[in-house]
């Protein structure tokens, strides 16, 4: 089966990972400015010292830099446009608009530099995927209010999120409210302002705060045009029991509940799964803990969202039995070495048959259209001496994929559409690096910041050029 004719073809980025200009326009610290560049980079996680405070002076390149995007966007996007992108996924800086979080109105010099960027989208015929909220909460908001944990957050992020559905619901018909909401199990610091080893019952009450945020997204949007379609969007890595032991094989459902699927119960059913009880009381805690008014779970009831989108980039095994102590090393979300799979260079390992057992299991369980928003492989790129870059193992990696999500739909999963990561080469979200490339299109700079920022196209910009023009036909 082909790929059906308005298949979103395109790429993905976040704001704090490419735009730089972080401190023109007005804009206000983001936590991602504060954070470490580097492999220490989430060990800050589980430091109870780390010292969080508003000083630009100690912030290191590159994770406030990025690749300068905020100067360069006619160019990048001309560039997505010659690789033929129907659609463009990228997110607003909260503290752009509101530069610490708190303010009434937004800033205007923010709300002028999106209007540029989404028009030229628009003159482009290149469709705009909003991602509302990008791992760059204003950073007042995690020093001053101890991040989403705390309910007044909820206002700030309401006011946000109007002001973009209102200034740009009616160019814009695809909203993602929480990148990878469910990251907060490993990565709290990122998705939800948390630093030092935050306590488990900040995290499911930061969640709690975020669903309801997210539920008063889509009543702003079903209020300001009908045609908006609301996604959530979460981290999926398909995992498998290590073997055929029942024991495994529990304990591999239990995760699937607990990491793939508890956030989008919530934000696509409407309402809290009958195991978050069990979930809970794995950290000690009753639904009791949990601050939640009827108001709050009827808003969720009401407003849950149209579509279900996720980030795709390898899988898991599940073994408690202790018959394995092979580990992964690197990979994002620990587990077993699955023997079948090679991993790349970080560890991560690589799993197009898992794309579409992920589609067929989202699908299964949720019957709305899922959208495929993140999937790449990050690796070292060479600059050939007469400047070429020839990425084949990206090539290869994406075509996999593509062939997996072509399967999905054969299965008759609605597939809306696929945005790979970094499109253009920017900033490493878990390491801080930017030599950890997903790109099409190669930025010339390195861990430091050094060198030109120069675009070119890498051998893989022809051919995702060409598998867009044919419409999927030509992998
Ligand atoms: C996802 C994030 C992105 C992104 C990507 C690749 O988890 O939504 O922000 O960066 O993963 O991860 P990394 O940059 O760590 O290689």
């Amino acid at each position: 089966m082909s790929f059906p004719k308005h298949f979103l073809w395109g790429g993905a980025t976040a704001a704090n990972q490419l735009e730089g200009g972080w401190q023109e326009g007005g804009r206000g610290p983001s936590i991602d400015d504060a954070l470490p560049g580097g492999k220490q980079r989430l060990n800050i996680v589980a430091d109870p010292n780390f010292d969080w405070t508003i000083d630009p002076s100690k912030y290191t390149y590159p994770n406030h830099e990025g690749i300068d995007f905020f100067h360069h966007y006619k160019q990048d996007i001309a560039l997505f446009a010659e690789m033929g992108f129907k659609c463009y996924r990228f997110s607003i800086a909260w503290s752009r608009l509101f530069p610490q979080g708190t303010e009434e109105n937004a800033n205007e010099n923010g709300l002028a530099f999106y209007d540029d960027v989404i028009d030229t989208c628009l003159e482009h015929h290149i469709e705009p995927v909003i991602t509302l909220s990008h791992y760059e909460l204003p950073l007042n908001l995690a020093i001053n209010f101890g991040g989403w944990k705390n309910k007044e957050l909820i206002t700030f992020f309401k006011r946000f999120a109007d002001t973009v559905i209102e200034r740009w619901g009616n160019k814009v018909k695809y909203f993602l409210t929480f990148n990878e909401i469910n990251s907060a199990a490993h990565f709290p610091v990122l998705s939800q302002g948390m630093v030092g080893d935050t306590p488990k019952k900040a995290v499911f009450q930061a969640w709690h705060n975020q669903f309801v945020a997210s539920a008063y997204a889509v009543q702003t949007a079903r209020r300001v045009n009908p045609e908006i379609q609301m996604g959530n969007m979460i981290l999926y890595a398909t995992s498998y029991a290590y073997n055929a032991n029942p024991v495994n094989q529990l304990a591999n459902l239990q995760h699937n509940q607990d990491f793939n699927f508890f956030c989008a119960d919530v934000q696509v059913r409407g309402e809290y799964p009958a195991y978050t009880h069990r979930y809970l009381a794995e950290f000690g805690l009753t639904e009791a803990d949990l601050d939640r008014t009827p108001e709050e779970l009827a808003l969720l009831k009401e407003y849950h969202v149209d579509f279900l989108s996720f980030s795709y980039y390898m899988s898991s095994a599940t073994e408690i039995t202790g018959e394995t102590k092979d580990t992964v090393a690197g990979n994002l979300m620990g587990g077993v070495k699955n023997p079948y799979l090679k991993a790349s260079d970080w560890g991560w390992q690589i799993d197009p048959t898992g794309l579409r057992i992920a589609l067929n299991e989202l699908y299964d369980r949720y019957q709305v259209p899922v959208f495929v928003v993140e999937n790449g492989l990050g690796a070292h790129d060479k600059v050939e001496a007469d400047g070429r870059i020839f990425d084949s193992y990206r090539i290869d990696y994406l075509r996999e994929h593509l062939k997996a999500i072509e399967g999905a739909l054969e299965d008759g999963v609605p597939v809306m559409g696929y945005t790979p990561w970094g499109c253009i080469d920017l900033v490493s979200a878990s390491t801080g690096e930017m030599s950890k490339r997903y790109g099409f299109i190669y930025v010339d700079l390195d861990d430091e910041g050094k060198g030109s920022g120069a675009r070119s196209r890498k051998e893989s910009f022809a051919w995702y050029q060409r598998v867009i023009a044919t419409n999927g036909a030509n992998l």
